[in-house]
């Protein structure tokens, strides 16, 4: 299955909900302020914010106000609209000399380590070598979970004593890759409610500790948000941006959920990029945020 037929199934709940919602409103109608109005609420029901909604509905209107439009004509215009609101907000690949450092972060339960063992994969099948690191070190299974995904990508992972400080063991893995020349390094965090405080200073000690070794590190720090958790999302990205700098996000379970809009508003509502998307629980579940792609399986073209 090619990866744009894939994204397509993963994506069929938000589809149907825009493609049927589309179909409703505009059978044998006019793009009138009614009509208007009722895409916008629905663009605003598939998690696309009321910001980005409006934004939307206000360009179609530029080009097909009091004309008659049929559902697929919409849909055309709709996926030409959203990816070039998504466009400018794709996270371009960074090149680094010696190992790029990837701290990846978020809330308990968003996907952090599947995403790991699938950006390892991802980094492999471009001839990079990868390490991990397992700063999540308040629980033996967090550890047991990395471990199982280092093996399958045939990848060293760094780990330290049970309940050993976060920051010793990224701290160590970073030396380590650099000594041996390893092109990425993976660095697993415990996942962190954003509005607890002292949870949120640890993981701002961790990026410092880096830093010591490498004053441009982490070269990135992947922000991982669930995509079912829908308008959450803008919060917990607020709450970790000030503790540390995060540069790209990587959007998990798209798959199964109706709420996948949520990505365009996460796109145009920050200044942070978004990285790749998370559409299963497979180590090749993991796709590069493409605009033109995104768009068009969203509103089910
Ligand atoms: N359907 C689906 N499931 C996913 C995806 N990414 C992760 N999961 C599942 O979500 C659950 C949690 O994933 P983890 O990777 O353990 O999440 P985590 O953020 O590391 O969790 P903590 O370390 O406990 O904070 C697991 O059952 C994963 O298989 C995805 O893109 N789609
Ligand atoms: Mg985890």
């Amino acid at each position: 299955m090619s990866w744009l037929q894939n994204l397509k199934n993963s994506l069929g709940k938000s589809s149907a909900k825009i493609s049927d919602g589309v179909r409703e409103i505009f059978v044998k109608k006019k793009l009138d302020g009614q009509t208007l109005e009722e895409l916008e609420e629905l663009l605003i029901s598939a998690d696309l914010g009321a910001e980005t909604a409006l934004l939307i509905t206000s360009e179609l209107a530029k080009q097909k106000f009091e004309r008659e439009v049929s559902p697929e004509e919409i849909r055309r215009e709709l996926a030409k609209i959203i990816a070039k609101i998504i466009e400018p907000c794709i996270k371009q690949e960074n090149e680094v000399p010696g190992t790029k450092v990837i701290l990846v972060c978020g809330v308990n339960g968003n996907g952090k380590t599947t995403t790991i063992g699938k950006l390892a994969n991802f980094y492999k099948g471009q001839g990079k070598s990868v390490m991990m690191a397992a700063c999540d070190t308040f629980r033996a299974a967090a550890v047991e979970q990395l471990q199982v995904w280092a093996d399958r990508n045939a990848c060293e992972l760094i780990k330290g004593p049970a309940n050993s400080d976060p920051a010793s063991v990224a701290f160590k893995a970073v030396e380590k890759a650099n000594a041996e020349n390893i092109d990425i390094l993976l660095i697993d965090t415990a996942g962190r409610l954003h509005n607890k405080d002292n949870l949120m200073q640890e993981l701002s000690k961790i990026e410092r500790v880096i830093k010591k070794i490498d004053i441009n590190a982490p070269h990135d720090s992947f922000l991982v948000l669930d995509a079912t958790t829908g308008q959450n999302a803008h919060a917990q990205l607020e709450s970790f941006k000030k503790a540390i700098n995060i540069t790209g996000i990587v959007v998990t379970k798209l798959d199964g959920t109706a709420k996948a809009g949520v990505v365009v508003a996460l796109a145009k509502g920050h200044s942070v990029p978004i990285y790749a998307i998370g559409i299963g629980e497979g180590i090749d579940d993991l796709r590069p945020f493409k605009a033109e792609g995104f768009a068009k399986n969203l509103v089910g073209l």
